[in-house]
């Protein structure tokens, strides 16, 4: 395990601020009530994105008691300390950890896991509040923007996302919304946005109204990162879909009212056989083929297929794929769902009008395509491609086997990038370019610029472009990430993200030129990071 992805799963989650319930355990050291809230917090800060919430294990070692007090106190406080070189980092010698923490966290990990509490449909109920209801809302769009050249961007540390203009590059609103909002999906109509924040909370933003603006809120969990809505003929705007990573479950909504239809748990069996307490829910899309939610749970590696048209009489296909699965997106023609298993370095392959595991696609190391990139790869056809955090990599996939039977499925080809530490690939219909980015690169030249290729020409290698050193923000570290494509295709934007009391910027790049056309920059946009242009994020256009 590299830097890059320890960085990357070490975020913060937001049920360090739960109380959680003390089991204790006779044999460990024992702990005040004090000690055990503060190694909580520690916990669900520091660990609980490698460990889980359970401390099951998922990228970092299952540390349940039954393994930790044979380890005894001190073996674990060396450990913490100093890291290992399988990927633990060195709490104490790095300075985030002082020797009583390391203490206290040695002591803490051979406790029964605290436990934090479930949340029911009842309790999901509870938190919704329809702001304006369907009856009083807009008609007919009253408002004169372009709504297909729409932004809806990611303010991630203000808990807001702001809605900017993509022709004029004027923010139209900028709405308070969960924390850390993850990802904005849009209705099939494109008329309402959905963002769900970190913390679970889905706002729904009605893009008719004269000023666009929150009309209905609800809290799903109490961590989460996806949301979705129905795309199938028949069932436009009806329904939405959230997933969360405590509990682990997910809830179907009604789409225009948010209201709770169901909640479904992903606790079970892995793809060996082994029962898990808590598959989280990772990436989420809607099929074009049937009316189905693929739902990708992250520890068992199964994905579910979950038919939304009869919720009193479910139906689910589970396919086994691989773990941990993650992010993906469509092939082009939006028949297939590429999904990464990051833990096995594969991407998996759904065929969602046969409902069936095409593929699983070995590649580089820790795949991290966000929604992945397609193209038309000048000798094998239609591809797919991702990029990893483990590796320089960049990965082609053959995704047409009626066109290009050999080639299906199959690495075709694998370029250099900068260097790991890749989180998304992105290109357009209407481009010649790819564009890979490196924000978790530890090399700052690396992390604040992009890889860019010529998809007619991918052997010449990448042009880099400094896309920083446009924004001309200052000192600090300045993380490049996310290219978006506007509507037409002829822009990439990309997220200049700096610390909250940073300035940060947005860095729009004219494709054809690969020059920076204009910087977004507004003491309002705080910490940048996701950004989801209306019209491609409606239609699967990457
Ligand atoms: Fe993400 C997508 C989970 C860290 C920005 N991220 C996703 C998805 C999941 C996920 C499951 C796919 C959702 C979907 O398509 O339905 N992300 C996680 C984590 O668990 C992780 C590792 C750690 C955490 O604690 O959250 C994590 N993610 C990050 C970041 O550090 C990023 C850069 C900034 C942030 O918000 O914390 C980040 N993730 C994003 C973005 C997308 C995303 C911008 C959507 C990309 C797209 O183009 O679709």
């Amino acid at each position: 395990v590299g830097a890059a992805e320890i960085a990357y799963q070490a975020g913060g989650s937001p049920l360090a601020k739960e109380e959680m319930h003390q089991n204790i355990n006779p044999k460990a050291p024992p702990m005040t009530k004090a000690e055990f809230a503060r190694a909580s917090q520690i916990y669900f800060e520091r660990c609980a994105g490698c460990h889980g919430v359970l401390r099951k294990g998922a990228t970092g070692k299952a540390l349940t008691p039954d393994i930790t007090l044979g380890k005894g106190t001190d073996y674990l406080k060396i450990f913490i300390a100093y890291g290992s070189p399988a990927g633990m980092p060195n709490w104490q010698t790095s300075g985030e950890m002082s020797e009583a923490d390391v203490d206290l966290m040695a002591r803490y990990i051979q406790q029964e896991p605290a436990t934090p509490p479930e949340f029911s449909l009842a309790d999901i109920e509870r938190s919704r509040k329809v702001l304006i209801p369907p009856a009083q809302r807009p008609k007919r769009k009253m408002n004169n923007y372009n709504l297909d050249n729409l932004f809806s961007v990611t303010l991630r540390d203000s808990g807001e996302i702001a809605l900017i203009d993509g022709d004029s590059k004027e923010i139209i609103n900028i709405i308070k919304t969960g924390y850390a909002v993850h990802i904005s999906r849009l209705s099939k109509s494109g008329r309402y946005l959905y963002v769900i924040g970190r913390d679970g909370k889905i706002n729904l933003i009605d893009l008719w109204m004269p000023k666009p603006d929150n009309v209905a809120e609800i809290k799903v969990g109490l961590e989460a990162r996806s949301v979705e809505t129905s795309k199938y003929k028949g069932f436009e705007d009806k329904i939405a879909v959230a997933g969360s990573y405590w509990p682990p479950q997910f809830v179907i909504m009604e789409g225009d009212t948010l209201k709770p239809q169901k909640v479904v748990s992903t606790r079970g069996m892995t793809v060996d056989n082994e029962y898990h307490p808590e598959p989280r829910v990772a990436s989420i899309v809607a099929s074009h083929y049937k009316p189905e939610f693929l739902i990708n749970a992250k520890e068992s590696g199964k994905i579910m297929m979950v038919d939304y048209s009869d919720l009193k009489n479910l139906k689910t296909t589970t396919i086994d794929a691989a773990k941990f699965l993650h992010d993906g997106g469509f092939d082009s023609t939006g028949r297939y769902f590429l999904v990464a298993a990051n833990a096995s370095d594969k991407i998996a392959v759904v065929d969602t009008k046969l409902g069936k595991l095409s593929a699983l696609v070995n590649v580089g190391k820790t795949p991290h395509p966000g929604r992945g990139a397609n193209f038309i790869h000048p000798k094998y056809g239609p591809v797919w491609a991702t990029s990893h955090l483990g590796s320089e990599d960049i990965s082609l996939i053959g995704t047409d086997p009626q066109g290009h039977k050999q080639q299906a499925w199959k690495v075709v080809q694998t370029i250099k990038g900068q260097g790991g530490g890749s989180l998304f690939i992105k290109t357009h219909p209407k481009s010649k370019n790819l564009w890979v980015d490196t924000p978790l690169n530890p090399d700052t030249k690396i992390s604040q610029s992009v890889a860019v290729y010529d998809i007619n020409n991918l052997e010449k290698g990448p042009q880099t472009i400094d896309i920083a050193g446009c924004a001309k923000l200052g000192d600090g570290a300045k993380r490049v990430v996310q290219p978006e494509y506007n509507k037409a295709g002829d822009e990439v934007w990309f997220s200049v993200w700096s610390a909250k009391d940073k300035a940060s910027a947005i860095v729009v790049v004219d494709d054809k030129t690969r020059q920076c056309k204009s910087v977004i920059k507004d003491a309002k946009l705080i910490t940048p990071t996701g950004k989801f242009n209306v019209y491609n994020t409606q239609h699967d256009v990457y």
